[in-house]
């Protein structure tokens, strides 16, 4: 069987890391596309990424490239295509500029991978993977966002340096927008089974929720120039890598919603399996009245960045 094809729309910081995952879990081919003024700087890390497999052991080829054809016939494509955020900034803030970028991408992603899964990264993110949706006119199951199995990893995270458990056996899912609205499960978070609310105590668990809210502002403001590329660029080659090799693993992730939590027509972070058919199914869960009303308020958060991208 021929290698898989993997096309990264932007080399920047994540776009570099997703090729080194891409290519240490030999998921196929790698091409990262810039825009033209980045050329050189995309296939500078594609050769070093190269250099590196005598190393690791893996058979796969990077190439960097601005030209759109070295994408044709991709079966994953993954676009980090924008700007970051800086100090200041909301993700709101960089719709205007992010937004001409993913319709230029989306028409392209069309023209020359028009049977691949789209992962979308770039910010705000229920807006781009929105706009992606509709510009390219992809089905519903090609086209997700990652952004809560990113949320979920840093609830987990800040989990196990709380109670010293591993993170490993620490399960909990984050629902809603990419954004200060997301939405943590707590009350059916564990702890390898265990209830987290029997292990942790509430004000604990609402200061961990707070900190997972604005982890990525945190780290962009440690930063200083540019937000979080190491776990996203993770996240996404684990949504990927489910894809192409059909796990069906239940990630949470943008995904268009069409009646489920009784959302209709946004993507939005929900439990989603993912296989080869792609988004193949929302999984829903019963929300107690909290949950609900922080649900209904993360939706209204979507809708206002959905609006403004005028679609
Ligand atoms: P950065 O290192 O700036 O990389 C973005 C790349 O996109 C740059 O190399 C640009 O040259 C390139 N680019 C710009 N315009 C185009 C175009 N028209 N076509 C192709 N490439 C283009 O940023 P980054 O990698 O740190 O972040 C990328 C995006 O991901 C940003 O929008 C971030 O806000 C977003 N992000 C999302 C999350 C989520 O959890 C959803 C987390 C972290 C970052």
């Amino acid at each position: 069987m021929a290698r898989y094809k993997i096309a990264l729309i932007g080399g920047g910081q994540i776009g570099g890391n997703l090729a080194l995952i891409a290519a240490e879990k030999e998921l196929g081919d790698i091409v990262i596309f810039d825009i033209p003024k980045m050329e050189g700087i995309v296939k500078g890390k594609a050769l070093d990424i190269m250099q590196l497999r005598p190393h690791d052991g893996y058979d796969v080829n990077i190439n960097g490239t601005s030209d759109y054809k070295d994408i044709e016939g991709s079966d994953v494509i993954v676009i980090t295509a924008g700007i970051p955020r800086k100090p200041g900034m909301d993700r709101e803030d960089l719709m205007s500029i992010n937004l001409d970028i993913m319709k230029d991408v989306a028409k392209n992603v069309k023209e020359y991978a028009p049977d691949s899964f789209v992962i979308v990264i770039s910010n705000p993110l229920d807006a781009m993977v929105y706009t992606f949706y509709k510009v390219s006119g992809f089905s519903k199951n090609n086209v997700v966002g990652m952004a809560g199995a990113l949320d979920s990893g840093r609830f987990r995270t800040f989990i196990a340096m709380e109670t010293g458990y591993s993170v490993q056996d620490i399960t909990c899912m984050v629902l809603g927008g990419h954004g200060d609205s997301m939405v943590p499960i707590t009350r059916l978070a564990t702890v390898g089974g265990v209830p987290l609310t029997d292990i942790v105590s509430a004000e604990r668990l609402t200061e961990i929720e707070d900190r997972t809210r604005f982890a990525g502002g945190e780290i962009v403001k440690l930063l200083g120039n540019g937000s979080a590329y190491y776990a996203p660029a993770q996240c996404a080659m684990e949504m990927a890598e489910s894809y192409l090799k059909d796990k069906k693993r239940v990630i949470p992730c943008a995904a268009l919603c069409e009646g489920e939590f009784g959302i209709d027509g946004y993507f939005i972070g929900v439990p989603t399996v993912i296989g080869c058919g792609g988004v193949e199914k929302i999984l829903e869960i019963k929300l107690n009245a909290d949950e609900r009303s922080m649900l209904n308020n993360t939706l209204d958060v979507v809708k206002k960045t959905v609006s403004e991208t005028c679609l």
